[in-house]
């Protein structure tokens, strides 16, 4: 399910979503305080499954977070809105957590949809987009050329058909206009994570064999 198209005939579980508010007048009212916290609002209208609001955090200027302390809290099935507070009290200035050390930090795996425990193969490691041949659990140019083909990414937002959450490696359209733009792409040339001890990790193998 996407936070951009909701559908209740959707099966997957869970809504994960990231709202560029750069140019929007909100913006004038960062960072949220504590007199002056941000709230993300949910609502469960439909009457079928439960679940709970696990993550809300503000992306800052450079590596700042904030993140709701407040949270996972349920949400009742059809019922009043609960709520995710930032105030910026906690973990700011904090760089999110890397914790597999694939290079991605964890809030950037929960966005693309990747498994931030697991460092390797196509649903552990963003920038492994490709699997094809040689690119089986390596970085090379067939995840540049997937944001090409066979369907072409590149110049892609949220709501375009072609748009694929998973080749927003930096989550957002930062300075272009679109969502997939030259900065996901080279972020894959430019990776250098822990796991290779901060080594270019282009034209490398993953150190682990995925499942
Ligand atoms: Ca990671
Ligand atoms: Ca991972
Ligand atoms: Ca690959
Ligand atoms: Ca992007």
């Amino acid at each position: 399910m996407s936070v951009w198209t909701p559908s209740t005939n959707d099966g997957t579980d869970d809504l994960v979503g990231y709202v560029d508010i750069t140019p929007a007048d909100c913006s004038t009212f960062l960072p949220p305080t504590v007199p002056q916290p941000w709230y993300l609002r949910v609502r469960d209208v439909f009457n079928e499954d439960v679940g709970t609001l696990e993550e809300f955090e503000l992306v800052l200027a450079g590596p700042q977070r904030c993140i709701a302390a407040d949270l996972p809290v349920a949400i009742p099935d059809v019922g009043g809105f609960v709520y995710g507070q930032v105030d910026c009290s906690v973990a700011a200035n904090a760089t999110p957590l890397d914790g597999d050390g694939d290079g991605f930090e964890n809030p950037v795996e929960l966005y693309v949809g990747t498994d931030a425990t697991v460092p390797c193969g196509v649903s552990g490691w963003p920038a492994d987009i490709s699997a094809a041949g040689f690119s089986l659990n390596k970085l090379d140019v067939l995840d540049i050329t997937a944001f090409l083909a066979p369907v072409r990414r590149l110049g892609s937002s949220p709501g375009d058909v072609d748009f694929s959450i998973r080749h927003d490696l930096v989550p957002g359209k930062g300075p272009f206009t679109d969502f997939v733009n030259v900065q996901d792409i080279t972020k894959i040339i430019v990776l250098a994570p822990p796991m290779f001890g901060g080594q270019r990790a282009f034209h490398r193998t993953c150190p682990l064999t995925p499942e």
